[in-house]
């Protein structure tokens, strides 16, 4: 191979190989997820981010182990770069008993505490004040550690979102907001509601920094990421990054998609983030051929076991129903 040109943010070719890693895995479970739903396999809402793998990649490769993040149902990627198994993570869409809620939720609830998973509620928006009041825990204990809290840009107009910027805001506290701007709250493009172009002026009523970009470029998302993560570990309170994205399928997979245009959807295809990711590599000669065969050869066959796995293990005991609950 060539020899490798510098590459962007002093990341080791190997370490760009493992974003690309994720990127294709991600892109691949949710295809494989797309595929399961219409045989009727899996027991679960599914809320593909097909489009959107940049975002999370970005943020996730960022992180520490000790750090919290706060998912939504569009974001199983970011439970498989926290560190869940993709065997048990379609275990849970499976509603199997080897899965994370061992079958006893609607498969997008669930969380993992020891990974530094936040398991997210339907409402809204209401996942960050949780999030904020982690990261006031962090604060109170002294430690280094960030909330990482996804939302919608939908979710930017309920009040949840508000109240949890402002606290955030005012305590100075270690949160990074990162707002997945896929331009559509289910068929509500954004210019019907709201009136300001950027989610990301949102911080600026609440005394911090939002900033605006790219989420189609991992690399972009990455160094929005790193510099919003050393001012909260910094104490220098919270920031806001709108990632400007696109879903590539409905909002769920119920979901045809009637309200946009055939033209609008092959606009942002052309700006498909693993294809521009994919061009990065291969200009500075990180990626070849071979390598592009290897690593597509290893998601499949992740893909391939997960799947497996799921089909073939048991499904949840009625007996164990009333096991794990809190009094
Ligand atoms: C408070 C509240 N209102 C409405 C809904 C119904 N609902 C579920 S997802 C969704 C669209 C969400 O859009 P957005 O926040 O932009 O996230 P996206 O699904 O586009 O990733 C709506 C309206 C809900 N779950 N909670």
């Amino acid at each position: 191979m060539p020899p490798i040109k510098r590459t962007k943010f002093k990341l080791a070719p190997e370490q760009l190989l493992e974003m690309y890693y994720w990127l294709k895995l991600i892109r691949a479970f949710d295809e494989r997820l797309s595929v399961l739903v219409k045989q009727g396999k899996v027991r679960s809402g599914v809320y593909t981010g097909i489009g959107q793998e940049a975002i999370i990649v970005g943020t996730c490769f960022a992180l520490r182990k000790e750090d919290f993040i706060c998912p939504l149902h569009r974001d199983l990627g970011a439970f498989l770069m926290k560190g869940v198994e993709p065997r048990v993570m379609m275990a849970q869409m499976f509603a199997k008993a080897t899965g994370l809620s061992k079958g006893r939720d609607s498969a997008l609830h669930s969380g993992v505490s020891e990974l530094g998973i936040f398991g997210n509620t339907s409402m809204l928006g209401a996942n960050l004040p949780v999030a904020a009041g982690l990261a006031l825990t962090y604060k109170i204990e002294k430690v280094d550690n960030v909330v990482v809290a996804y939302f919608g840009e939908g979710a930017s107009n309920v009040g949840d979102f508000h109240e949890a910027l402002n606290f955030a805001g005012v305590q100075q506290l270690p949160i990074l907001f990162v707002c997945e701007n896929n331009q559509y709250a289910y068929s509500v493009p954004i210019e019907k509601s709201m009136a300001i172009d950027d989610v990301a002026d949102r911080a600026h009523g609440y005394g911090f920094d939002g900033v605006a970009i790219n989420g189609n470029d991992v690399l972009a998302v990455y160094q929005a990421t790193q510099g919003a993560l050393a001012r909260a570990r910094g104490g220098d309170g919270p920031t806001l990054i709108e990632c400007k994205t696109y879903r590539w399928h409905g909002h769920s997979e119920h979901d045809k998609a009637f309200y946009r245009s055939d033209e609008e959807l092959a606009m942002w295809k052309s700006r498909d983030p693993i294809t521009t990711f994919t061009t990065y590599l291969r200009t500075r000669n990180v990626l070849d051929d071979d390598k592009t065969k290897e690593i597509e050869r290893k998601v499949t066959a992740v893909i391939d076991e997960a799947v497996e796995f799921a089909v073939n293990s048991e499904d949840p005991k009625a007996e164990d129903a009333v096991t794990d609950l809190y009094a």
